[in-house]
């Protein structure tokens, strides 16, 4: 495939399904595979194109199926492999393509390969994991686990540490042995014989670990090893990749989506998306926007990688907060500022993504007890934050603004009780404004959240200006606006919005005042100002009006 020609995922718009969340079919209150097939016509009619879904591989379920146990497998509380089969296959009948969520930098400690490696150090699989000799008590040195506590193991039996990033249950794999990366290969090969349309890399840029050194992201040898795998598996196929690079710069992303298509179709990087903590703090750490560095940021990426690399775009995901709530406003605004915060999103040059319950603008869940919530990464840190004296509402402060399990409550499809998702008992709490917020309701309603996503993804497809157009940020000081242009040779396209809840001046510039209205979160015309989360998107025809600057 040539460079510049254009590959059908960058006209794609993506859907993440949460499998445990999505849809209940047989009722022990965890989302399944037949779930996820009944609802494939609401996808379709949604008007989405991909659907990537976080890991259904046999996993005893530590971080949610992050720590898998069997890569070929599908874990029984999802289905089996053969209903996998069948969501390939019904998901193509109506031209969406299965993104499955490949796990490359650690696997459960309940998986083979592992339970073989800790037998011993001459086991032909013990170099499959990174271990280091030393006394029980005396780590190697002083790195962190994501989840907390430390990133070393002991092992007894062998006088050994295996290092972990995540949780102790997610040992790290070792790319550095070609035996590790040959057998991902063949998997990778499995899958993609099986029909699915692509893959998302979970902490890729962590596979190339030194942990000597006191690296995780962003290894020396980390782009070899992304070329190899790139090289042996997704070049065979017409597939959307993205990795999850939480360590990306956009000089980085550029090796990671270089249209050569060497490494990936993009990545997800997350500059935009931890500016509200503290500086040097943790996410936990709260701290307002800083709006006018969000734009710049968002500036920065959209330029630097027009014509040379690739954007994803998203606000939200299975660990993110709901960005209503976080970025918009989950109360009196909530319509008005879900959709405004989908038009600056959707209107940037890239591939979209939209997490389950966006496209109805669900919000964040407020449990009263910590007993209610089940994510690890929350339950770590409420109990490290206890014991280091923290105030317990600050905690609780910090787990409403930032828990994942904000994203991670049952899917609202209708206000029937646990909003349609199951017949029995949620795994996780279901959160209580499903009577007002489901999709029944919002299909109906011409004026909803869900209408309004259908609309901008029939938007995107129809006006190539929103794949191919250059970006400009216009009034970047302003601190109410956010307004940019796309622009290519025939039609030229201006968002502009107001990310506030307090009205915003703003006059058009003389040559938009009578352009076409593409989108719009209000009733009628554009007045003087913009009121609460007014959005808009219009169109000008470049041809039409040459020496138009
Ligand atoms: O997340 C990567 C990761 O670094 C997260 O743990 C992140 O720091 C945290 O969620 C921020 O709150 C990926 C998966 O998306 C996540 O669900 C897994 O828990 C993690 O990898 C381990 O596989």
């Amino acid at each position: 495939m040539g460079n510049n020609e254009k590959k059908w995922w960058q006209n794609a718009v993506v859907y993440q399904i949460y499998p445990k969340s999505f849809q209940d079919s047989d009722g022990d209150g965890y989302g399944d595979i037949r779930g996820m097939i009944s609802r494939l016509d609401y996808l379709k009619d949604l008007g989405i194109d991909a659907v990537w879904i976080s890991p259904m591989y046999c996993s005893p379920q530590d971080d949610n199926g992050y720590d898998i146990s069997d890569y070929q497998d599908i874990d029984p509380m999802f289905g089996t492999l053969a209903d996998m089969e069948e969501l390939i296959r019904e998901a193509d009948r109506r031209g969406i393509k299965i993104i499955m969520d490949l796990v490359l930098n650690h696997t459960s400690d309940e998986h083979r390969w592992f339970q073989e490696a800790a037998k011993g150090k001459d086991n032909p699989y013990h170099d499959y994991y990174v271990w280091r000799d030393g006394e029980e008590g005396v780590y190697p040195n002083d790195m962190k686990s994501t989840f907390g506590g430390p990133a070393w193991e002991w092992v007894p039996e062998l006088k050994q540490y295996y290092f972990h990033q995540f949780s102790v249950k997610q040992p790290d794999l070792n790319w550095e042995n070609p035996k590790v990366r040959r057998e991902i290969y063949d998997m990778i090969l499995w899958w993609m014989d099986k029909g699915v349309g692509g893959f998302r890399l979970d902490v890729i840029d962590q596979i190339a670990k030194e942990p000597d050194l006191g690296i995780t992201n962003n290894g020396p040898r980390l782009h070899e090893f992304l070329r190899e795998l790139s090289r042996e598996t997704f070049q065979k196929g017409n597939l959307i990749t993205v990795g999850e690079a939480w360590g990306a710069t956009p000089e980085i992303a550029k090796k990671y989506s270089n249209p050569d298509g060497s490494e990936f179709s993009m990545v997800f990087q997350f500059e935009h998306m931890v500016m509200d903590q503290q500086e040097g703090k943790e996410k936990w750490d709260l701290a307002p926007l800083p709006f006018v560095k969000l734009k710049k940021c968002l500036e920065k990426w959209q330029n630097e990688l027009y014509g040379k690399g690739w954007n994803s775009l998203f606000w939200d995901n299975h660990d993110l907060p709901r960005i209503v709530s976080r970025w918009g406003d989950g109360g009196t605004y909530r319509v008005q500022s879900a959709k405004m915060l989908a038009v600056i999103l959707h209107g940037m040059q890239g591939t979209p993504y939209i997490y389950q319950g966006e496209e109805l603008g669900m919000t964040n869940v407020r449990f009263d007890s910590i007993e209610d919530y089940r994510d690890i990464e929350t339950l770590n840190m409420y109990y490290d934050r206890l014991e280091a004296g923290y105030d317990k509402d600050e905690i609780m402060a910090s787990v409403y603004a930032k828990s994942r399990d904000n994203a991670r409550t049952p899917m609202q499809w209708s206000a029937e009780k646990n909003a349609g998702f199951t017949k029995g008992t949620p795994w996780l709490g279901v959160n209580p404004n499903y009577v007002e917020i489901n999709a029944e309701d919002e299909r109906k309603d011409p004026n909803s959240v869900w209408q309004f996503y259908r609309r901008l993804i029939r938007l995107r497809k129809e006006y190539p200006v929103f794949t191919d157009g250059k970006f400009k940020l216009l009034l970047p000081e302003d601190e109410q606006i956010f307004a940019y242009t796309r622009t290519d040779e025939e039609a030229e396209l201006l968002v502009c919005a107001n990310f506030t809840g307090e009205t915003a001046s703003c006059t058009l510039p003389a040559k938009w005042q009578d352009s076409e209205i593409l989108l719009h979160n209000y009733e009628g015309v554009l007045q003087k100002e913009l009121r609460p989360y007014e959005a808009v998107i219009l169109l000008r025809k470049t041809a039409q009006g040459k020496g138009l600057c």
